[in-house]
């Protein structure tokens, strides 16, 4: 092991990833650009494309959802895709160039019954074309986690959100504990774990940290680990905060990389209202995968040609699958 390829580390405490994320900025990105190149091919970004399967009324009270129906957002709660057409917008996002598809719904949690049999059909569909298949479904228990398995599922979203204290302010409907319960099933399923945050929900910056801990002492650390800027929709409590900015989100993707050396890390949410150059330093300093499409489940995403130009004018590839 050298200082750029350090052993892969569960015991991480809060006060150490405080002073990682807290250093002078050219220090975390110096530390974690090398840890990065150590480990992950150069210059090369996963792209992943979203589509909502089945689009809001979801009975969660998470502050931060467009989705959620305590809120007056105007997002209606339709109902879900067909298989069909989730395979044909699959096949667009493949030829142009994504090779990961992620499904989300919004739903608290899996229920057995014509709907997951859907979802099933999906996975089993979109793994048929090629692409590495995510689902991000809210709670799942260990049968259903070994139904998607056997599907053929690669990974399954399901975030942290936020550190274990900030978490109460942000969502009452569940438990940090939940969501943790579900990762174990996801993890016991042979399923790899993709699971991250958000940044700007009015959180200090040990909140940010006491989340990347408690990421971190998994074992084995969650394959990809989204980063998202909290995407402030009218409607939501939190629509009025300030936003992100460039820094914070590159401190949040270096400190990530630091602490989850092999993991995928990924810019997520929020590029649309960032600048090009702040995007170039969160793939600088760490970020290995962007969400690739005009649009992530409700809201806008810079649209794939704008990306294509992002990474060609940087000199940056799309990376191939790796599972
Ligand atoms: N309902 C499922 C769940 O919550 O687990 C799956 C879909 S949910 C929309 C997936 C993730 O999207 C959330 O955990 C949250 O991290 C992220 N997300 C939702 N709204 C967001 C927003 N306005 N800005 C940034 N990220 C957001
Ligand atoms: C994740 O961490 N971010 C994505 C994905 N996982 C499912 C979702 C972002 C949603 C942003 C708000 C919206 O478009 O509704
Ligand atoms: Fe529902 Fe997921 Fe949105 Fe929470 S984040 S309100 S669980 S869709």
């Amino acid at each position: 092991m050298t200082a750029t390829h350090p052993a892969l580390r569960h015991d991480w405490t809060i006060p150490e990833a405080l002073a990682i994320h807290d250093q002078p900025l050219f220090e975390l990105v110096d530390r974690a650009r090398g840890i990065h190149r150590a480990r992950h091919p150069e210059g090369k970004v996963q792209l992943c494309t979203l589509l909502s399967v089945k689009t809001g009324g979801c009975p969660e009270d998470c502050a931060y959802c467009p989705q959620s129906s305590h809120h007056s957002t105007g997002q209606k709660s339709e109902k879900m895709l067909d298989v069909d057409d989730v395979l044909g917008a699959a096949a667009r996002a493949k030829d142009a160039g994504a090779t990961r598809f992620c499904m989300g719904a919004a739903w608290r949690e899996v229920k057995d019954g014509p709907a997951f049999d859907r979802v099933v059909d999906m996975v089993k569909g979109v793994k048929s074309m090629g692409l590495e298949a995510c689902v991000t479904l809210g709670m799942l228990d260990e049968g259903q986690a070994a139904r998607l398995k056997a599907a053929g599922l690669d990974a399954y979203n399901h975030n942290l959100d936020t550190g274990r204290d900030a978490y109460k302010s942000i969502i009452t409907t569940r438990t940090y504990d939940d969501r943790l319960a579900t990762l174990r099933n996801v993890r016991k399923a042979g399923i790899t774990v993709c699971s991250g945050g958000i940044i700007g929900m009015g959180e200090s910056n040990e909140d940010r940290v006491a989340m990347l801990v408690e990421l971190a002492r998994l074992e084995p650390h969650p394959e990809s680990v989204p980063v998202n800027a909290l995407v402030r929709v009218p409607g939501t409590p939190l629509a009025e905060l300030p936003p992100v900015t460039g820094v914070e989100l590159v401190r949040m993707v270096a400190t990530a990389r630091i602490m989850m050396p092999a993991s995928r890390v990924r810019l997520s949410a929020g590029r649309a209202e960032l600048p090009e150059e702040a995007q170039l330093l969160c793939l600088y300093a760490g970020a290995n995968s962007i969400f690739y499409g005009d649009k992530l489940l409700t809201t806008p995403n810079p649209g794939p040609n704008e990306d294509a130009a992002l990474l060609a004018r940087a000199g940056l590839v799309a990376e191939p699958p790796r599972l």
